[in-house]
């Protein structure tokens, strides 16, 4: 029922829908992959939300696509069954054993929880993962890694031809190999920057569980060029766990990505405050 009280709170939620019009228009058929990583997917609340705004991002004509991580929960069934894991560099060292859980993990448990909270918001997703028609072949990245990949071929046709029946790809960070049969883990970051990076996308959105890039003082930078991150780099100021997120950053952004911004996937609608407002969130790297 509609109800007739012009009470503040609606007035301000036309002005907002109003005052979005110039960014819905710049971001019209735009490309935006959005990592969403482990550790930002929380509770089932925090995922609903997560899922109702790639949904809206859909609805007003972009065309999101979800690269997931998922170390935490690949990190509860390694311990279940006994198997120990270790990071170097931020890389989970893969055994054969390792991997075969990565995949299930990924591919089904966290992949389908994303898919299934989609849906539930009203969208249409599919999940796949890197070897779903070939989308990302790997090879190793480093021999003490095991079965780590790096993605050296893309092919993201399959994305396309799913914008283009309205469907939202949600995306699991397992790949295949040149040869027969090789299965790899690859960190979620680097996957999300590759798929980005194949296509030429609008925006990356890394969610994280920090503000953004900081600087020497410790604030958050709202945006740098490349350039400035890498002497942020040299200079120490970018140091331990933000390094693979600027990396990947950099790397996209080579690959044609027009903007990478990284942001804290805890702030509620983080997605939407970014693209949607003027207030923007997190640290934006561009040329
Ligand atoms: C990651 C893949 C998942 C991931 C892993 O095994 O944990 C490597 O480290 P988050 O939640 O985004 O950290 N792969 C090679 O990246 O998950």
């Amino acid at each position: 029922m509609r109800k007739q009280s012009m009470n503040r709170d609606w007035i301000a939620t036309a002005r907002t829908l109003s005052e979005a019009l110039p960014y819905l228009q710049r971001y019209s058929g735009a490309i935006v992959v959005v990592k969403f990583g482990g550790n930002a997917m929380g509770d089932e609340d925090a995922m609903a939300e997560f899922a109702r705004d790639i949904v809206l991002m859909r609805q007003v004509g972009l065309n999101p696509v979800v690269v997931h991580g998922g170390g935490p929960m690949i990190n509860d069934l390694l311990k279940r069954l006994n198997i120990e894991s270790r990071f170097v560099r931020g890389k989970r060292v893969t055994d054969q054993a390792t991997v075969e859980v990565v995949e299930m993990v990924l591919t089904g448990l966290v992949n389908k929880r994303i898919v299934q909270a989609i849906m539930d918001q009203g969208g249409r997703a599919v999940g796949l993962s890197g070897k779903d028609d070939d989308m990302m072949v790997c090879e190793a990245d480093d021999p003490e890694l095991g079965f780590v990949g790096k993605p050296v071929e893309m092919n993201v046709q399959v994305l396309r031809d799913l914008f283009n029946a309205g469907i939202i790809p949600v995306v699991a960070p397992v790949a295949t190999g040149m040869n027969e049969n090789e299965t790899f883990n690859v960190n979620g970051d680097t996957a999300a920057g590759a798929i980005a990076g194949a296509l030429k996308a609008d925006r990356l959105l890394l969610l994280t569980d920090v503000q953004g890039v900081k600087n020497a003082e410790g604030e958050v930078v709202t945006e740098l060029t490349p350039e400035e991150v890498i002497k942020m780099t040299e200079d120490g100021v970018i140091a331990g766990g933000m390094i693979p997120k600027t990396e990947t950053a950099l790397k996209a952004i080579q690959d044609g990505v027009r903007g990478v911004v990284i942001i804290d996937g805890r702030v509620s609608n983080a997605c939407l405050l970014e693209l949607f407002t003027e207030h923007g969130s997190g640290s934006l790297i561009r040329s």
